[in-house]
């Protein structure tokens, strides 16, 4: 039942509204759309006989409602069938709230509601509550109420009062500004649109949804006004909820209405249910079995969206690490991700897909590989060998792994050297098992020498002398 929310309580008189304690103006602008077509409509008020019906809620199988206890105390939870059958009566936690809980949100395992005294979780199962947290400040009352799953956060708001976000533990409890709604009473997240949708008790008949994006904390101007519900006169807004699940197809806003002469549930069309599928969980990556540590390698993979949606892939190297989030490519393509180990190992590498629209597909099989430690060179001196004007050196690679970049050095120590003295140059590359062969500048000079020829880490000296233009080793 319902006494205008404007109007007091009127002295003497049960107060049988949860009206509203903050002047009520309606500031807002944007026009509201047609409403939707209303899919369910049920008294919830005769069948337990309480008047002050507040918050509504959808747990995937059945309707909630929370209700001032007046006639039967304490306050009661109310769980309906989709025929708007009672089914049970459950007792709210006593409190010294005149009201008990409000609104009611869904987590997809546990319903939740609040109120002046605390935060408390639901077990759709039975109806036992579990207090979440008592102290409730700086709020000082939560009133609508919605699970944002993507911040792992309730939203609140209490008519004209400020915002808040909060942890289901309360540990966390940050502020929201209003975007300027001054009869808020009930909230529903829409996992289509990411928004929150808000039940305020402005407009015509008092029932209006704003849309809210919490992102931007800016309403983004699309409402719909709820239609006077069946032999009411009148109607204003009480707690909300969003569902897929309810109606075959549909995404739908439903909600609690205080009406005249009684009190109703309420299920609107918003648009029809997405559709979307995640990708097709992708086959194990192809790619190498075996490898070494400190290269790099590419492993591809490929799966297909059914709604052809383009795709991201996240390879999961096996070690801890992962590739992030790559591409987007075109539903069929092929992605490719390279990776580097640093340590030897035995890794499973797997791939998992997600859509344009985040669905994310299964992890893949996995692609086994074995990373060894990385075959080494080993750089020998050979022959040094003299002659006409220059000095020779040849240089093995006798390790099994190429050697690169090898600097080498050719000196003549001792005697007059007037030309040649030292000759340096880097060769680029020496596989495993060949051989290179070094020339040193022009030598000229007169006596007994010392040759040193160094590579990479490798020396060898051997006596000669030179002639002239003769070295004899
Ligand atoms: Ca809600
Ligand atoms: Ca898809």
């Amino acid at each position: 039942m319902l006494l205008f929310a404007a109007v007091p309580a009127i002295q003497g008189l049960p107060q049988t509204n949860d009206v509203n304690e903050i002047k009520m103006v309606n500031v807002q602008t944007s026009t509201p759309k047609s409403p939707g077509q209303i899919l369910i409509d049920f008294d919830a008020e005769t069948a337990h006989l309480e008047t002050g019906s507040l918050g509504a809620e959808w747990d995937g199988q059945y309707f909630w409602t929370s209700c001032r206890g007046l006639t039967t105390p304490p306050h009661k939870l109310f769980k309906w069938d989709i025929s708007g059958n009672l089914i049970a009566t459950y007792n709210q936690p006593a409190q010294a709230s005149a009201w008990g809980m409000r609104d009611l949100a869904f987590d997809g395992t546990y319903l939740y509601g609040g109120s002046e005294n605390g935060f408390w979780r639901i077990n759709p199962a039975d109806g036992t509550t579990t207090l979440m947290f008592a102290s409730i400040a700086p709020m000082t009352l939560i009133r609508a109420l919605a699970w944002v799953p993507s911040e792992g956060m309730f939203y609140t708001g209490s008519f004209g009062l400020g915002w808040f976000k909060f942890t289901p533990d309360g540990t966390t409890i940050t502020a929201v500004p209003n975007p300027g709604l001054t009869a808020v009473y009930g909230m529903a997240y829409d996992d289509m649109n990411d928004t929150i949708w808000v039940f305020d008790q402005t407009g015509t008949p008092q029932t209006t949804f704003f849309e809210y994006n919490y992102h931007t904390l800016a309403l983004t101007g699309r409402s719909w006004v709820v239609p006077m519900l069946t032999g009411l006169t009148a109607q204003i807004a009480g707690g909300a909820f969003y569902a897929t699940d309810c109606i075959s197809g549909k995404a739908v806003l439903g909600g609690m209405v205080q009406g005249t002469v009684l009190d109703r549930l309420f299920v609107m069309e918003l648009r029809d249910a997405a559709t979307n599928q995640p990708p097709v969980t992708p086959g194990a990556p192809s790619g190498p079995s075996s490898g070494n540590v400190g290269v790099e390698y590419d492993f591809i993979a490929s799966t297909t969206d059914p709604e052809g949606d383009n795709i991201s892939y996240m390879f999961d190297w096996g070690d801890g690490n992962d590739s992030g989030w790559l591409g987007p490519f075109a539903s069929g393509a092929n992605a490719t991700g390279s990776y580097t180990w640093s340590a030897i190992g035995n890794y499973d590498v797997k791939v998992k897909a997600k859509d344009a629209n985040d669905a994310e597909s299964g992890w893949s099989a996995v692609h086994a590989i074995n990373i060894t430690s990385l075959p080494t060179p080993n750089i020998e001196i050979q022959a040094i060998t003299g002659g006409l004007l220059k000095v020779k050196a040849t240089i093995k690679n006798t390790g099994a792994g190429a050697a690169t970049n090898v600097s080498w050095k050719i000196q003549l120590t001792g005697g007059l050297i007037i030309l040649g003295k030292e000759s340096t140059g880097k060769i680029p590359t020496i596989n495993a098992s060949a051989t290179a062969t070094v020339t040193s500048k022009l030598i000229l000079g007169f006596g007994k020498t010392v040759i040193k020829v160094t590579a990479d880490t490798a020396t060898k000296s051997v006596n000669a002398t030179v002639l002239l233009v003769f070295i004899k080793v």
